[in-house]
């Protein structure tokens, strides 16, 4: 966890030559380090939350680069705390300078994470918030961006605090049992089975939501198959828009597994090449294929490609024969050279040139129209894995309350799960102590975030 005393400073753009690079710097230095660096003629300070424009100097009063300065005095910050940015042109030796002065002025390099760490802290933002914006930063698709979280989303965050709601009423019925049997109605051991098990079966509803969430932050898993020489490298390749597979006209050449993760009209997909599907060859090749066969086999969707200029054959039959699983979609590459003469081949083919791109959209088209109806139907409830690992936490200990008061009679048992489960919910929720908040969240960050 790091210390909260002293002046950080943090880069909020992506290093690299780029048209603007920006630095945020926060504590109490913050002014002084803007009226050492800043020279204008209005004072950012006095005019807060507004950019100013000026002279980035260096520590001798050289101007480096003329720059646009904001001030955001305390409290009303990101971090709570007296904060400036600095937006500077986006050279190299302009932040590198500009980094040794604000050490030598007594700032230090800010942790990942630590202004959110710190906006947490000084209670301008909750703890789920940020845990949420972290994954909001890291999202690779729109859509991943828009269900982020358990507050990304409104359905998603009410699902969990219903959740806790009847853990908690679950939870309070049963310790008043057994704090006051006097007092309280004491039903029998059926009742409370017939108590836990919607709350027990809502947790396992949630975690199979989040298992078929699971490919709108991990990609739909989409393998490339078909006989040797039927395209599926340049077909890859032709995806990724650049050059990752071998593509030779040797069959067979490409013997491991190559996967690259793309953004398919909203949809996130892993593309997966592989070695030709033949089974005759020995040694490594071999190892190849099996290895392909096994990644169709997990895959959520199988690309099936055979050459359209030379029509379906006997290898491809093999192939399909190995495959052993209903191919999404055939697809006749080589249009480029069979053309209007089409495939040949007795079944319905999606045509596509690697060559000229011809197809290309509508294999797209198909492709994202297949992941859009693959999603889950009622709404997408993302989880990162701390909160899903939360979440079996929950259910084992509601199942293991079930145990308990199914077979063993065990209700003080049932209770202390029920209480567990509680703890569990808590800490999905990040209601838990804010000592450990930095681990289990802000560490993920990048550093001017
Ligand atoms: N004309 C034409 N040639 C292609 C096309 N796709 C692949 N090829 C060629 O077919 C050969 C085999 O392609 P490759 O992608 O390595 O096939 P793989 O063995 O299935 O991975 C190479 O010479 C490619 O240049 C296409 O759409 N049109
Ligand atoms: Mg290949």
């Amino acid at each position: 966890m790091p210390d909260l005393e002293g002046t950080i400073f943090g880069e909020m753009t992506y290093p690299g030559r780029s048209a603007l690079r920006a630095v945020r710097v926060s504590g109490p230095l913050s002014r002084k380090i803007t009226k050492k660096l800043f020279f204008s003629k209005s004072d950012p300070w006095k005019n807060p939350r507004t950019a100013v424009s000026g002279l980035l100097r260096n520590l001798e009063g050289k101007p480096v680069d003329s720059i646009l300065a904001l001030a955001f005095p305390s409290p009303n910050s990101y971090t709570g705390e007296d904060c400036a940015e600095f937006q500077c042109h986006g050279s190299e030796g302009v932040i590198r300078g500009l980094r040794s002065s604000l050490f030598a002025l007594g700032a230090r390099e800010a942790l990942p994470g630590e202004f959110s760490y710190r906006a947490v802290l000084a209670g301008k933002m909750a703890a789920e918030e940020a845990e949420s914006l972290g994954d909001l930063v890291r999202a690779e698709t729109e859509l991943e961006a828009c269900a982020v979280g358990i507050s990304g989303s409104g359905s998603s965050r009410s699902r969990i605090l219903a959740l806790k709601e009847a853990i908690l009423q679950l939870r309070a019925k049963w310790e008043a049992r057994i704090d006051f049997p006097e007092e309280v109605p004491q039903p029998g051991i059926k009742t409370w089975k017939k108590e836990l098990l919607p709350v027990l079966k809502s947790v396992r509803d949630a975690l199979s939501l989040s298992r078929r969430s699971r490919p709108v932050r991990e990609g739909f898993r989409v393998a490339i198959f078909g006989a040797p020489n039927s395209g599926k490298s340049s077909l890859f390749n032709c995806l990724l828009g650049r050059e990752r597979a071998i593509v030779t006209p040797h069959p067979g050449t490409t013997r491991d597994m190559i996967e690259e993760k793309l953004d398919i009209d909203g949809i996130p997909m892993v593309f997966m090449d592989m070695a030709g599907a033949r089974r005759k060859k020995p040694g490594i090749e071999k190892e190849g294929i099996l290895r392909a066969l096994e990644s169709a086999k997990r895959a959520d969707a199988v690309l099936f490609l055979f050459d359209g200029s030379r029509g379906w054959d006997a290898a491809d039959d093999e192939a399909l024969r190995m495959l052993d699983r209903k191919p999404l979609l055939f697809i006749a590459s080589k249009k480029d050279l069979y053309g209007k003469k089409g495939h040949g081949a007795a079944l319905k083919a999606l045509e596509i040139s690697n060559r000229t791109g011809e197809g290309m959209d509508g294999l797209i088209k198909r492709l994202s129209e297949w992941g859009k109806r693959n999603l889950p139907k009622k709404g997408i409830f993302l989880m990162n894995g701390r909160q899903e690992e939360c979440l079996l936490g929950i259910e084992a200990a509601l199942a293991e309350a079930e145990k308990a008061v199914t077979s063993g009679e065990n209700e003080l048992l049932a209770a202390e799960k029920a209480r567990e489960a509680q703890r569990e919910i808590d800490e999905l929720l990040l209601s838990a102590s804010g000592e450990e908040l930095y681990d289990l969240i802000f560490s993920g960050f990048c550093i001017g975030k």
